[in-house]
């Protein structure tokens, strides 16, 4: 009771005093922000602490520049680093509330679109758990990613809130603002290059604090707003043009008004444009005038200043950073590169041609004409020193944000093995030759905190009474959990946590009117709708399952929910089209009377980092289908696989690692290895070639066209039987038989639950911590340090 009182109280006082709530007439939001202050509180001075401990050891810091943070809900992950789980549960219980159901009023924050935003979220929350003194830097988005909900199958956006209601976790910094500036012109003042820019926003910062595990250190996360100069023009007001009046502050806003949804496909808009440079820019002049509060010597940059790029999307850094050195801060030309270079590193997250990012020479004249001038001038500086060499930083009257990211970094990592040695083969092949020490790996990884301990209460609980706590920080300890493996008691527990995840599960989707049997097998493919994913090659599989059981219901077939989950790009329209189809198909075949208890398709509206939370503790099978050599990782892999989950999965991204830790025998491998897809799609009609020897292929594929599931869906079998450029038919034999081998091991629950504790135990290496220390040995050169 003692150990509670003050931090109830901390509770009921800020309902009373920070949100002026009766108790008797508090609801759920109020209740939620009410603990949200309190546990704000907690974090203020650790955070505090952090900040002055990194100034008086004069610590380097890391500045991580990314346009998303997926960051999901707030209140539960801050209430389990500082340990406070326990006593809110008994708060809460005493109020007469369920404390999960006060944790789920917060929205989602979503501020990204898929794994890159992910990926930062996690990243953040690791630097914190280690104490690598370090500032994330991002867009404070008034909505973030659209809200899916399906329409007669399709789906339909709508725009995202989470700004409509007080946000607790943030403090609003009117003093830190930057006056950024766009177009106009540059002139030459006695050698000196001045810009003058035509238009200009004010970027203010908000700063929410991430706390790390146990609360021992925290970072922040700034995130620019847009604001206008000049909030109102009195003048056209008082001569009766009320909406002119606000005009200049609604173009300004619009800047940080809305994410970008895409996900690898460059739209190539002036806006977006102007988003990059606008929160890198501000980024920079703030990390140069924190650097200057504490130093005099620019030289010293590089030591204490590591800033990472978050794909290209921040890569305007380059020129930036050298205008300000050499335009503002008067170092020579050639130093002004150097000291840029040395600071800068640039992470790859995909290679498919259409997601590298281009931006015409014309518009970049016209937005950010100083910046175009310093390209020429350090892509001229490239020739110099690679006279022979061949691809430049311009090409086709566009300038490669590519090239440009990776001249200007000292080193460029991809996010799995495979990726980087792809990176080097491929899209970097001509400037890894020319600076063969720039490019590193760092695979990635996932934070255990949000996506074991929190996310996965029976599992987690049943890991520390077996191994302790300590696995939490340091992951691989999971290993302890290896001999465990062969313990039938064990196993039977932790079959127990699975089945208990399922049926919480089962419960959910029930109350969304998509019944499901708890003891089927679920099977779960979540992630971004695209082509290379293969959402299609998974629904075409359902499909020819199905057309099994009918041809023999009697059969001994293994139950099975098929998951799915994900947004597509609203201007995708393939990715659309497979929406619609996976939403038909579950359609037909939940209503199907015959076979509706042995195979189920869900497919729950609005996959979000929160939905993932649920997911995942329950899947049995984590579906990681992509063609060879598109992924450049994946993360869910992960989070799976350390939830017990077995993946079916091509040799592709970070699959690779995975099955190389878990173990072949854990693990259910299909599918052709990026060098066989690159062969097979030199074969003249590859896939009609692949329909033709697979009769099960060609009656799935006839279903469809025949209109089984409805009409309109020509356009996917056209695809797939023609130019198939990602495999779907050329891969099907094989995951279907892939398919067929993991009902076998299914059958066996002992010899299942034994492979799922393998894949938990041998999964450590893929925390996020492993991977932050990794940046910070081999491309940061930064130290952990402890608050004092
Ligand atoms: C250019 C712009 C429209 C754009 C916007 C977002 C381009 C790309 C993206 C997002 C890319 C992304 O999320 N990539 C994923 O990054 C993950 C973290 O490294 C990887 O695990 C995953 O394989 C990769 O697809």
């Amino acid at each position: 009771m003692s150990a509670t009182n003050g931090f109830r109280d901390d509770i009921l006082r800020h309902l009373k005093y920070s949100l002026g709530k009766d108790e008797a007439h508090a609801q759920r939001t109020d209740w939620r922000l009410a603990l949200s202050f309190a546990v704000r509180d907690r974090i203020v001075d650790p955070w505090f602490a952090s900040t002055r401990t990194a100034y008086a050891r004069q610590a380097k810091r890391v500045y991580y520049l990314s346009m998303e943070f997926l960051i999901g809900r707030l209140l539960e992950d801050a209430t389990v680093n500082l340990g406070l789980m326990d006593q809110a549960d008994a708060i809460f219980d005493e109020l007469g509330f369920d404390l999960k159901d006060v944790l789920s009023d917060e929205p989602d924050a979503a501020l990204g679109n898929g794994g890159l935003g992910r990926l930062a979220a996690c990243f953040l929350e690791s630097m914190s758990t280690i104490g690598c003194p370090a500032y994330g830097y991002g867009i404070r988005y008034e909505h973030g990613l659209f809200k899916q909900s399906f329409h007669e199958g399709r789906q339909m956006e709508a725009p995202e809130d989470w700004l409509n209601q007080i946000h607790a976790w943030e403090f609003e910094r009117p003093e830190s603002a930057f006056r950024i500036g766009f177009g106009g012109e540059v002139r030459d003042e006695h050698g000196r290059a001045v810009w003058t820019p035509s238009e200009a926003v004010i970027a203010e910062a908000y700063d929410t604090p991430i706390i790390g595990w146990q609360g021992r250190w925290a970072n922040t996360l700034r995130l620019w707003a847009a604001k206008p100069e000049n909030m109102f023009d009195l003048g056209r007001f008082n001569a009766g043009d009320f909406y002119g009046a606000a005009e200049a502050e609604a173009l300004a806003r619009t800047i940080s008004r809305v994410l970008y949804p895409d996900d690898t496909t460059d739209e190539g808009k002036r806006l977006r444009l102007k988003q990059e440079f606008f929160f890198t820019a501000a980024s920079l002049r703030d990390i140069l005038r924190r650097f200057k509060s504490e130093y005099s010597d620019l030289n010293l940059l590089p030591k204490k200043v590591a800033i990472q790029l978050n794909d290209t999307h921040p890569a305007i850094a380059g020129p930036e950073l050298v205008r300000l050195l050499h335009d503002e801060q008067n170092l020579a030309l050639e130093d002004a590169i150097a000291i840029a270079r040395n600071c800068l590193s640039y992470t790859n997250h995909t290679l498919l041609p259409e997601a590298l990012e281009r931006w015409s020479e014309g518009l970049m004249w016209d937005l950010l004409p100083r910046h175009m001038q310093l390209i020429e001038a350090i892509d001229a500086d490239h020739q110099r020193s690679h006279p022979d060499r061949k691809v430049a930083m311009r090409g086709d009257g566009d300038v490669l944000m590519g090239p440009l990211a990776f001249g200007m970094a000292h080193k460029v990592n991809g996010v799995s093995a495979l990726h980087t040695d792809l990176m080097k083969k491929t899209v970097f092949e001509e400037l890894h030759r020319l600076h063969p020490e720039r490019i590193v790996n760092q695979t990635n990884g996932v934070t255990p905190r949000r996506w074991v301990q929190a996310a996965n209460p029976r599992l987690s609980g049943l890991i520390t009474e077996a191994i302790g706590d300590a696995w939490i920080e340091d992951l691989e300890q999971l290993e302890k959990l290896v001999p465990l493996a062969d313990d039938a008691a064990f196993r039977e527990r932790f079959d127990a946590a699975k089945r208990a995840n399922k049926a919480d599960l089962a419960q959910y989707f029930s109350e969304r009117d998509m019944p499901v049997d708890p003891d089927a097998m679920f099977d779960v493919q979540i992630k971004r709708i695209h082509e290379y994913k293969r959402q299609h090659l998974n629904i075409l599989e359902t499909i020819a399952l199905w057309q099994a059981i009918r041809d023999d219901p009697q059969g001994d077939w293994v139950p099975r929910v098929k998951i799915f989950g994900g947004k597509a790009a609203p201007g995708y329209f393939f990715a659309k089209e497979i929406i619609h189809l996976i939403n038909a198909v579950a359609d037909k075949i939940n209503a199907d009377p015959d076979t509706s208890h042995l195979l189920k398709v869900a497919y729950p509206a609005n996959y979000n980092v929160t939905l993932a939370e649920r997911l995942i503790p329950a899947a049995e099978l984590s579906e990681q289908i992509s063609t060879a050599g598109k992924e450049a990782s994946g993360t869910g892999n992960m989070k799976f696989s350390l939830n017990g989950a077995l993946t079916i999965g091509t040799l592709d991204g970070a699959n690779v690692e995975i099955r190389n830790l878990v173990g072949a025998e854990n693990f259910f491998l299909f599918g052709m290895d990026a060098s066989e897809v690159v062969a097979r799609r030199a074969v003249e009609g590859h896939a009609a070639q692949a329909i033709e020897a697979d009769p099960r292929l060609a009656r799935a594929l006839d279903a469809v066209r025949s209109g089984t599931f409805g009409e309109g869906f020509e356009g996917i079998v056209d695809n797939v039987s023609g130019h198939d450029y990602f495999l779907v038919a050329s891969d099907f034999t094989d995951f279907y038989r892939a398919q067929r081998d993991v009902e076998t091991a299914y059958r066996d629950r002992d010899a299942w639950i034994r492979m799922a504790v393998l894949n938990t135990a041998r999964s450590g290496w893929f925390s996020s911590d492993r991977t932050i220390r990794g940046y910070m040995d081999d491309i940061w050169h930064a130290r952990a340090i402890a608050a004092e």
